[in-house]
């Protein structure tokens, strides 16, 4: 039996990458009695000779649509400029990062068509995302960025137009990707087959799809996504089940009128609360 990692699944066949072998491989083990279906990004343990999947190993994380398991890192790439920079999609991709397990890092784009005064705008964003723990790249910045992320598992987020296939063909300029392209692909439509795949790319694990396909909170409750703005954490409450919104001697509501926490956050943190499975004002009226 052989450890590995499931890197491409075309139906049933599944392509595991183990001591730097491939193996084409069909699942079989008890697994499958569980009705547990292996996904792209799962640790594997194979049986080498006669290629079988024979156990899953346990997931650290797994989205859906696309489904794909184990994501370290979500690369949430963001244009601060056509298109126009919005703190609530950054927001709502972080939350949902934090939501999935998933540990999100930001890489601003055109940064360089900002004005002076924009530019201000720009580092002070930048600087709160830092303060808070989160990483911060620009798409300049690509050598300290493929530092942060060798090895790693990463999916690429971000609205169409924001610069993901740019910023890959940063990173490697051999990939030479399609521009101003709606979809992105690493593999530029050689299969008709709907699959998902793990590129290696210097090192980087970049799974061959794009971040989440909805941003819909409805089924989320609004507890994870409290938990999910993280400098929230930092201050002190009274109750310990504080929503932060309308509790007494609230340490985030003083830290927000105190100027520690920006108020776009906050107000996006309202929003998507809002939006939750649990979230919204509940009216009694109705018998
Ligand atoms: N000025 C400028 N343009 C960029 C930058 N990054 C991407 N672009 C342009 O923005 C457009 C959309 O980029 P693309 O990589 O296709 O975005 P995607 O839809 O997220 O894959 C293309 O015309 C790129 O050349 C950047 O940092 N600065
Ligand atoms: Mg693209
Ligand atoms: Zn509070």
């Amino acid at each position: 039996m052989l450890k590995g990692t499931i890197i491409k699944n075309i139906s049933n066949s599944y392509t595991v990458l183990a001591n730097d072998k491939t193996y084409n491989c069909t699942p079989r083990g008890k697994f499958r009695n569980m009705k547990l279906t292996p996904l792209v990004g799962d640790e594997v343990l194979i049986d080498e000779d006669n290629n079988y999947i024979m156990e899953l190993l346990e997931r650290k994380n797994e989205i859906s649509r696309p489904s794909v398991s184990n994501v370290d890192v979500m690369l949430i790439v963001t244009s601060m400029k056509n298109p126009s920079f919005s703190s609530l999609l950054l927001d709502k991709e972080i939350t949902l990062a934090y939501v999935s397990k998933i540990i999100p890092i930001i890489c601003f784009t055109k940064i360089d068509l900002l004005t002076d005064k924009e530019l201000i705008d720009y580092k002070s964003i930048r600087k709160y995302y830092e303060a808070i723990g989160i990483k911060c790249f620009a798409n300049n910045e690509i050598e300290d960025l493929v530092e942060y992320l060798i090895n790693k598992k990463v999916v690429l987020t971000g609205q169409s137009g924001a610069g993901k296939s740019s910023l890959l063909n940063r990173i490697d300029s051999r990939l030479d990707l399609k521009t101003q392209e709606i979809s992105y692909a690493l593999n530029r439509g050689k299969h008709t087959t709907r699959h998902i795949e793990i590129f290696d790319v210097r090192g980087i694990l970049f799974f061959d799809t794009p971040g989440f396909s909805s941003l819909s909170f409805q089924e989320i409750k609004k507890e994870l996504v409290r938990d999910a703005f993280i400098e929230f954490k930092t201050y002190k409450c009274r109750y310990q089940d504080c929503m932060h919104i309308k509790e007494t001697e609230c340490g985030v509501i003083e830290a927000l009128n105190a100027g520690k926490i920006r108020k776009t956050r906050y107000e996006n943190y309202l929003k998507i609360v809002g939006e939750c499975e649990n979230g919204g004002i509940r009216i009694n009226s109705k018998k």
